[in-house]
């Protein structure tokens, strides 16, 4: 039997190297933050009446949370942030009180369906001086 020519090894590496590619792209397409109102670094007019973030999957809830807190200073005490009815791929934390001027911090955690926990934060400032 003839060796393989030069040719067909190189097709042989670019059909391992589709392979792995592929692969890759599934991986990519994990639970994520998607957006978020207030956005990352944005300086809003008016206390925002909700912290909304959305995801690119469902996460569990169970193992979701989100917390709002000065920067530098403790968590507010909020109800936990819940699924929107119709989307669940929105969580939506409820800001029951009035944010005075100031810069905050949002530090979230979501799980995503297949247990894995990911997690990060963001600032955004509120100024009401005009
Ligand atoms: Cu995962």
């Amino acid at each position: 039997m003839r060796k393989p020519g030069r040719t067909g090894v190189l097709i042989a590496m670019m059909a391992a190297g589709l392979g792995v590619t592929a692969a890759g792209g599934g991986g990519a397409s994990h639970l994520a933050l998607k957006e978020s109102s207030p956005k990352k670094d944005e300086t809003v007019s008016a206390s925002p009446e909700t912290v909304t973030l959305w995801f690119t999957q469902a996460p569990q809830m169970a193992g979701t949370s989100v917390r709002l807190l000065p920067t530098g200073g403790e968590p507010m005490e909020l109800e936990a942030a819940t699924a929107h009815e119709d989307d669940p791929t929105v969580v939506i934390l409820t800001v029951s009180e009035t944010l005075a001027d100031g810069d905050y911090q949002v530090m979230w955690r979501a799980m995503a369906q297949d247990g894995h926990t990911i997690r990060g934060d963001f600032g955004f400032a509120v100024s009401t001086a005009r």
